[in-house]
């Protein structure tokens, strides 16, 4: 004991203590760590009132197609109620169009605020969820979030977790070739990170010489259906998977717009400009549980990103509430006139069943198998 006791003395002598200091500090991990401990004020003004107004339309979009399911005119709800604050700036930040210079989406099926903010009006939404022909993304015959629109790129959302891994290595390997500037968005839930799609997604997005603008997103609710992360996962962070492959990693509180936006771009110039991958993990909330499977119930202990970002707006009188108040009032009337005009359209005929299917309906109708 009185040794030890010494040798303390001894080292506390010795050591300088402007190193001491340093040793005790927190290590940061990177400088966009360091640029993202921000004010609110780390972004202008305007670009805050837009992202939240975007983020206002999902969430009363997503509210109203549970209330479309709820009231028994829907079969299936699922979407993205607490993915807002990252979903939003994802899609604001993307290039949007059709071409290999503009970026692709492979989207999970909590892509709501992303194709709110790259301007999907809310009646396609409610048409999909209603599985009415008007529904530009399925004509009617998917269910609700899985949204397909090749004017932005964005590819069919699937039901089937974790493939979108697969298909966004062909458009990235596309735009390896033939784009200087665009870049292969991909999304997906904590527990699909279990699929093999995953792991091909690290293994061909990052081969030497050949590495693929990728910018591979796990939006992390810390569980799936009803598994819990923990005892799923032998890694701290999902994204730590990422370093063994020499893909840069970075972790989002995706709850927080400010830092999503500010972190979200950093990756995106990186993958622009040096045509690499990145793996970012967003940790997110799910705030109406998995789907209408489990109830739609709202879960009030999970952290929101909504209200939460409109407090930091009030105290930096940036909004009021009132205003607030008025900008939802206003997106319910418009949402619920939809639910009302939609209710009337006509859905799929059994005569299109075929329709958009492989090789003109050849080995495509399980009745000739
Ligand atoms: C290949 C495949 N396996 C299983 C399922 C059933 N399934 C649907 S959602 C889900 C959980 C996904 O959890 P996670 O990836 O964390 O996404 P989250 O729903 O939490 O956003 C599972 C297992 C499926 N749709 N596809
Ligand atoms: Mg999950």
């Amino acid at each position: 004991m009185a040794r030890t006791a010494k040798t303390t003395k001894k080292t506390r002598k010795k050591t300088p203590p402007a190193v001491k200091k340093k040793a005790a500090k927190p290590v940061v991990k990177s400088a966009s760590v360091k640029k993202a401990s921000h004010t609110p004020l780390a972004l202008p003004k305007p670009l805050l009132l837009k992202m939240h107004k975007l983020m206002l339309e999902a969430r009363v979009l997503e509210e109203r197609l549970i209330k479309i399911y709820k009231a028994g005119e829907a079969y299936f709800w699922l979407g993205g109620p607490g993915e807002e604050a990252f979903g939003v700036p994802l899609g604001m930040l993307a290039n949007k169009g059709n071409t290999v210079d503009h970026d692709w989406f492979h989207l999970h099926y909590r892509c709501t605020p992303t194709l709110v903010a790259l301007g999907m009006p809310m009646v396609d939404s409610v048409r999909l969820i209603m599985n009415k022909t008007t529904d530009p993304s399925t004509g009617g015959r998917n269910f609700s979030n899985h949204y397909a629109y090749p004017k932005w790129n964005v590819a069919p959302v699937t039901s089937t977790i974790e493939t979108q891994y697969q298909s966004a290595i062909g458009t990235a390997w596309v735009q390896k070739r033939q784009s200087k500037k665009s870049l292969t968005i991909v999304t997906g839930g904590d527990a699909g990170t279990a699929e093999g799609d995953f792991a091909s997604s690290l293994v061909w997005s990052s081969r030497k010489g050949k590495e693929l603008p990728l910018l591979m997103i796990v939006t992390n609710n810390r569980v799936g259906i009803s598994t819990k992360f923990d005892g799923q996962h032998g890694e701290v962070n999902i994204s730590d998977r990422g370093k063994a492959f020499g893909i840069r990693t970075e972790n989002i509180d995706g709850r927080d717009p400010i830092e999503s936006y500010i972190k979200l771009k950093e990756a995106m110039d990186y993958i622009r400009k040096t045509r690499k991958p990145v793996l970012v993990e967003a940790a997110v909330s799910r705030l109406y549980g998995h789907s209408s499977a489990t109830g739609a119930l709202h879960i009030p202990e999970e952290k929101d990103c909504l209200p939460e970002f409109e407090q930091l707006l009030f105290k930096h009188s940036i909004l009021k509430e009132s205003e607030v108040k008025k900008m939802r009032a206003q997106l319910e009337a418009e949402s619920l006139a939809l639910q009302k005009q939609v209710r009337s359209e006509p859905v799929p005929r059994a005569e299109s069943a075929w329709d958009h299917v492989y090789a003109n309906n050849e080995n495509a109708d399980w009745r000739n198998f």
